[in-house]
C-alpha cells in the first residue's frame, strides 16, 4: 500500500493528497477553517468572500436530502479581509497551502480582493462567478462576454495563480464558448462543478419548500449531480488539452467516485456535502479507498491513470 502516492500539484502547488475540501460547506469561520487544518484535507479551501461581510439569505437555507443537499445560502461571509487574516494564522499554524475563494459583486469589488489577496498567505485563488444564490444576480458564468469581461480584468491584477469555479454547462455549445474565454487569460484551472443552480425541494406532507430563500429555490449537489460532474470535467479536460488543469467537484461520498473524476481528467477533487454530512473524517477516508481501489488497479500514481477514460 504505501507504494501508492496520490499526491498532486494544482497551479505549481504540491498538495499531499489530490482529495481536499470545498469552497462552500463549513469553511467561513476561523474555528470552521481549523476543524479542516487539522483533517486530513492536504489544503484548506476557505468560504467564497465579498468586499463587504454577509449575513447571507433567511434561514433555513440548507436541507441536507436522501442523496445530496440543497442550498440558498446567499455567501453569508466574513468579508476578504478576515480571510487574509485567517490564511496567515492557519499557515502559520498548519503550514498547508490555503485557496482563497472569490466571489464580488461587481468587477470593481472582484478587482479589489484580487489585488489584496496578492500580498496575503494564500497560496491560491478560486474566482467563483458560478453561485446560484445571490438573490437579483444572474450566474455569471452563463455570461460568456460578462466572464470574459471579470477574467480579462482580474488578470490584469492578479499576481498568485488563479483558477474558476465554474457552473455546470449542459450545452456542448457552451462548453465551447466558456474555454475559449478561458483560453484567453492565465487561468491555471477550472473546478467543475458549482451546485446545479435552482432546483427546489418540497414537503408533500406540509405543502412548504424546504428552504425558504427564493420561494424555495437552491443549488443541488450530492450524489443527484456526479454525472453532471464527470461530464464536465471530462469536456474541459478534452477542451483544455491539459494545457489548464481540471478540479473535479460534485457528488463525491467515496474513492471510487474519486477515482472516476480522475479518470475523466480531474487533477485534484474537492468534497463538499459530503464533508457536511460526514465531517472532517470523509477526507482520509475517501483517501485511504482511492489508494485502495489504486492498488487494486494496480496504479502507483495518479498520472497512471489520470484522463485515460477508455472509448468503446
Ligand atoms: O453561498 C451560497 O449560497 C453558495 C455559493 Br457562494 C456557491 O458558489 N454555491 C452554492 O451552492 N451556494
Amino acid at each position: 500500500m504505501k507504494t501508492v502516492s496520490i499526491t498532486t500539484k494544482i497551479a505549481g502547488v504540491k498538495l499531499d493528497a489530490c482529495i481536499f475540501n470545498t469552497s462552500g460547506p463549513a469553511d467561513a469561520t476561523l474555528g470552521e477553517l481549523e476543524i479542516i487544518a487539522r483533517s486530513q484535507s492536504p489544503a484548506i479551501t476557505m468560504k467564497s468572500c465579498t468586499l463587504a461581510p454577509r449575513e447571507g439569505n433567511p434561514e433555513p437555507r440548507y436541507a441536507d436530502l436522501e442523496y445530496g443537499s440543497i442550498n440558498s445560502m446567499g455567501l453569508p461571509n466574513l468579508g476578504y479581509k478576515a480571510y487574509i487574516k485567517f490564511a496567515a494564522r492557519l499557515k502559520r499554524k498548519y503550514k498547508k497551502p490555503t485557496v482563497a475563494s472569490i466571489c464580488g459583486m461587481t468587477l470593481a469589488e472582484n478587482v479589489t480582493m484580487f489585488k489584496a489577496f496578492n500580498n496575503s498567505a494564500v497560496d491560491i485563488i478560486e474566482f467563483n462567478p458560478g453561485s446560484p444564490n445571490t438573490i437579483g444576480k444572474p450566474i455569471v458564468g452563463y455570461d460568456a462576454g460578462e466572464m470574459d469581461r471579470l477574467l480579462d480584468a482580474v488578470s490584469k491584477v492578479s499576481k498568485k495563480p488563479y483558477g474558476v469555479k465554474l457552473p455546470p454547462y449542459f450545452d456542448l455549445v457552451h462548453f465551447d464558448q466558456i474555454a475559449a474565454v478561458i483560453k484567453k487569460y492565465p487561468v491555471k484551472f477550472v473546478t467543475c462543478i458549482n451546485s446545479i443552480g435552482n432546483g427546489l425541494v418540497i414537503n408533500p406532507y406540509t405543502e412548504q419548500p424546504l428552504i425558504k430563500p427564493k420561494g424555495g429555490l437552491g443549488g443541488i449537489s450530492g450524489k443527484y449531480i456526479k454525472y453532471t460532474t464527470l461530464a464536465n470535467v471530462r469536456r474541459f479536460y478534452e477542451l483544455f488539452e491539459d494545457k489548464i488543469q481540471v478540479i473535479g467537484v460534485g457528488g463525491v461520498y467515496s474513492g471510487i467516485d474519486a477515482f472516476e473524476l480522475i479518470l475523466c481528467g480531474a487533477s485534484a477533487v474537492q468534497v463538499g456535502t459530503a464533508f457536511l454530512q460526514n465531517g472532517p473524517g470523509i477526507f482520509e477516508r475517501i483517501q485511504n479507498e482511492l489508494k485502495d481501489f489504486m492498488a487494486v488497479k494496480g496504479y502507483k500514481k495518479i498520472a497512471d491513470f489520470r484522463g485515460k477514460l477508455k472509448t468503446l
